[in-house]
């Protein structure tokens, strides 16, 4: 359990004001009234203590009256890669997904077989750690399906999601546990509000892993590489903000 979660849940449960403990820009998010407008009652506040406490916790879920009409693109917008500009010039019908490193069975999953497999959608929202949020509806399979095809070995505890871009001209990379891999909210998105994902929101597949900021939501993916540890991958703190000391691995909302 992060501070960042609970101090946020009694927030939006009416019971604290913010202060000292929040990341600087989460401020803003409480200044949005259908951010705050919930969790008002008792048996609301038994709840949000609740899921306070476990990882398990769904994050909350909204309407599509709720979905915000812009959705900013951050970060990486386009991918320079000439292998990813020829993929997306044939629309990703020959590019497919590979899942491999600590497991028993690599594979290679087009795209079109991760549209095929049983979806999740969901209307959530984004809060990046710069200080603004957005909601939109994703879709995709739950990375726990591709996880029971390709089998983790035991030794496995972390995913690294490797990234068609390079941000600042270093490949943009993340990794979360197999806690948050198998967490029933975390897909991999194809879609975005109905759509198949544009370029700017990470084609062909992005991770949604809802509750954790942003920047753990990798675009662009093109590997899942299971490991025992983020040492040896790029700077060794498991993605790129982390390896640049901005921001922390574990970004629990
Ligand atoms: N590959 C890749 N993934 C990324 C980024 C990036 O630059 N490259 N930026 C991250 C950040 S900081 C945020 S807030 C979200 C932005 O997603 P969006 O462009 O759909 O708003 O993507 C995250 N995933
Ligand atoms: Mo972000």
């Amino acid at each position: 359990m992060s501070l960042i979660l609970s101090r946020r849940r009694l927030i939006r449960a009416g019971v604290a004001s913010a202060g000292g403990l929040l990341l600087p820009g989460c401020d803003r998010l409480f200044e949005n009234p259908t951010f705050r407008g919930t969790l008002e009652s008792a048996e609301d506040l038994h709840r949000a203590t609740q899921r306070a406490l476990g990882r398990d916790a769904l994050a909350r879920e909204y309407r599509e009256a709720d979905m915000s009409p812009q959705f900013r693109a951050n970060g990486s917008r386009e991918v320079a890669d000439p292998a990813y500009r020829q993929h997306l010039a044939q629309g990703f019908a020959n590019w497919s997904l590979r899942v491999d490193g600590l497991v028993e069975r690599p594979i290679a999953v087009p795209l079109h077989a991760l549209r095929d497999l049983p979806q999740r959608a969901q209307i959530t929202r984004h809060d990046c750690v710069e200080g603004w949020s957005a909601i939109a509806r994703w879709q995709g399979p739950r990375l726990a399906l591709l996880l029971d095809m390709a089998r983790p070995r035991p030794e496995a505890r972390y995913l690294v999601f490797h990234c068609a871009d390079l941000y600042h001209g270093k490949p943009y990379y993340e990794s979360i546990d197999l806690v948050d891999a198998f967490h029933p909210q975390t897909i991999l998105a194809w879609a975005m509000n109905g759509k198949p994902l544009e370029e700017a929101h990470g084609a062909p597949l992005r991770l949604r892993v809802e509750r954790q900021l942003g920047y753990k939501h990798a675009k662009f993916v093109a590997r899942i590489e299971a490991v025992a540890s983020p040492q040896g991958i790029h700077g060794g703190r498991g993605g790129y903000w982390e390896d640049n000391g901005d921001y922390a691995w574990y970004a629990g909302i």
